[in-house]
């Protein structure tokens, strides 16, 4: 009864780990400038998933730590350059997490501008949806996603969001969101997140008030579980057979 099963398990070749389920997730990386609608777009898709194991891993939590230094001069500090992140480390976990194994994964606070304990574990899932404005910079991290969609929303939509957002949400003043804006988001968004708009399977226009654009989505991802399902089946009996042939 336990052979045919969705996580049929390789213990016995793997002395030295847990579990490896033959079940690859399906990866969906959502990139886009900063207060394009990313999360929404997330959630939306998350929620008409609701029969599925869905999981969230946001580019955010892999902010490299401020160094005591760094934070004395903070408005001095470029949040959307590509260095700013620990692309190894992220790098590192999405290949665990592709394999069907947990991962723990840093927890960074966006007050105190540094990674915070409890680090948070990230469980093995069918469906891993990635989001962040730099997400398709690397080629090593485009190339684990299934399928890559950028949010493509006005700029000036964004900037009255992120206005609003960092004052409510992230503890800032109104005159300080603007000099961060107009010296560090705007430039970087032109230099390295508005170039990697090539790189996206699908573009979506007005973010989350897209809901044609998101349902396609969604049903592309369910076409492609049942195709990943038929992969695992085919994986099972494979195995069984090989065992019984022993
Ligand atoms: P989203 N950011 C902060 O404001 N503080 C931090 O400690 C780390 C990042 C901002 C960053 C970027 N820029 O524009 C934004 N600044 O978070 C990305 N300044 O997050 O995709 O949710 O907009
Ligand atoms: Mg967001």
């Amino acid at each position: 009864k336990s052979s045919i099963n969705n996580h049929f398990s390789l213990q016995s070749d793997c002395p030295s780990s847990e579990p490896v389920s033959l079940k690859l997730p399906f990866i969906i990386g959502v990139a886009g400038g900063t207060a394009s609608g990313k999360t929404t777009v997330c959630n939306m898709i998350i929620s008409q998933l609701h029969d599925q194991r869905v999981v969230l891993v946001n580019q955010d939590s892999f902010y490299n730590s401020l160094s005591d230094e760094q934070l004395e001069n903070v408005q001095d500090y470029n949040f959307d350059h590509p260095d700013a992140f620990n692309t190894e480390l992220m790098l590192s976990c999405l290949e665990t997490l592709k394999l069907g194994k947990a991962v723990s994964t840093p927890n960074y606070n966006f007050i105190s501008h540094k990674s915070i304990e409890p680090a948070r574990m990230v469980n093995p899932s069918d469906v891993i949806i990635l989001e962040g404005i730099l997400l398709f910079h690397d080629p090593r991290v485009r190339v684990l996603m299934n399928m890559k969609i950028f949010v493509d929303t006005d700029s000036d939509v964004r900037l009255a969001r992120r206005i609003q957002r960092d004052t409510v949400e992230r503890g800032r003043n109104i005159q300080n969101v603007l000099d961060q804006y107009s010296k560090f988001v705007k430039p970087s968004f032109e230099e390295f997140i508005l170039p990697t708009m090539k790189y996206a399977d699908v573009i979506i226009p007005r973010g989350a008030d897209n809901e044609v654009a998101i349902d396609l989505i969604v049903q592309h991802i369910r076409t492609k579980l049942g195709q990943h399902d038929l992969c695992k089946i085919y994986a099972n009996v494979f195995v069984i057979y090989s065992t019984f042939q022993i």
